[in-house]
């Protein structure tokens, strides 16, 4: 089944969840599809991110009948469980991540959200314990960026490692070089254009988030999760987990992740 989904032109754009997800499908759209549309005309504007690139493992009725010429997939799926067809494929991977203690909360605010739940009802505590414990939707999350570390390192011309705060303190740059990577650079004349600030400035929070299309309706994740847009778009803070964590869990999550990376070559903040 998978064979024929993916192309080995396929560009995969791989994260845990609540790492930079939405943030990447856009840039990534748009740089894309630049020649087609402008900051005005995007179907940004008017469409959730994830419903501009499928997710492999959502929506694979979407991905066979609707494979549109844009060579963009996406996927919460661990390296270790990519299929084998992609693995063999030459087919390109940006993988996003993020501070770990933001990902927790974000995950937090997330899963309670959907459950209707308030904080006093799902305190932070119980969310906390689950995650040191590896309980999350795809893998403990140091597992998953491990997995595809390891893989960038053995194959360092398919991957594009992206760090989530460096792209939100030097955007350009780090656009740049995704655009590159992906096959689309931007040329002196673009740049002297406006091009890539204009892309930069229609996929940041600020200007998504207050879209229409973000403030109402519902994302179908699968056949029976239905999720609304706003749940995508929080605070998009740096650190917003200093106003969450004791003394005692940045101690305990720290240890933790020192622990994972320890020997890796990977230095997670
Ligand atoms: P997903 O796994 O459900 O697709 P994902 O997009 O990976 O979620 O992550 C959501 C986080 O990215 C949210 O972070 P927060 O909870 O800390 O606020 C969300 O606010 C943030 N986010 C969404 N869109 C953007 C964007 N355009 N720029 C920066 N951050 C964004």
């Amino acid at each position: 089944m998978w064979d024929t989904l993916t192309q080995p032109s396929d560009i995969l754009l791989c994260s845990g969840p609540k790492t930079g997800t939405t943030w990447l499908k856009a840039l990534s759209f748009a740089i894309l599809t630049r020649g087609k549309f402008d900051a005005s005309t995007s179907p940004l504007l008017t469409t959730l991110p994830h419903d501009c690139i499928p997710f492999l493992e959502n929506h694979v009725e979407k991905i066979k009948e609707n494979r549109s010429d844009l060579p963009l997939l996406a996927t919460h799926l661990p390296y270790s469980c990519l299929p084998k067809s992609i693995i063999a494929s030459n087919c390109k991977i940006v993988y996003i991540y993020r501070n770990i203690k933001d990902v927790l909360v974000s995950y937090y605010h997330f899963v309670r959200e959907i459950a209707k739940l308030s904080v006093e009802d799902a305190p932070f505590e119980g969310a906390f314990d689950d995650f040191c414990q590896g309980i999350s939707y795809s893998r403990p999350y140091w597992d998953h960026i491990l997995e595809y570390w390891k893989a960038s390192q053995e194959m360092p011309e398919r991957f594009l490692f992206l760090k989530y705060e460096d792209l939100k303190n030097d955007a350009s740059s780090y656009v740049k070089r995704l655009a590159e990577f992906i096959g689309r650079p931007f040329s002196v004349e673009e740049e002297k254009a406006g091009v890539l600030e204009n892309i930069i400035n229609l996929c940041s929070f600020n200007t998504l988030s207050n879209l229409e299309v973000s403030k109402s309706g519902s994302y179908q994740a699968d056949e029976n999760a239905s999720l609304e847009h706003r749940l995508f778009f929080r605070k998009a803070e740096d650190g917003d987990w200093e106003n969450y964590f004791t003394d005692a869990m940045k101690e305990k999550i720290d240890k933790l992740v020192d622990e994972k990376m320890s020997g890796t070559g990977l230095v997670l903040k």
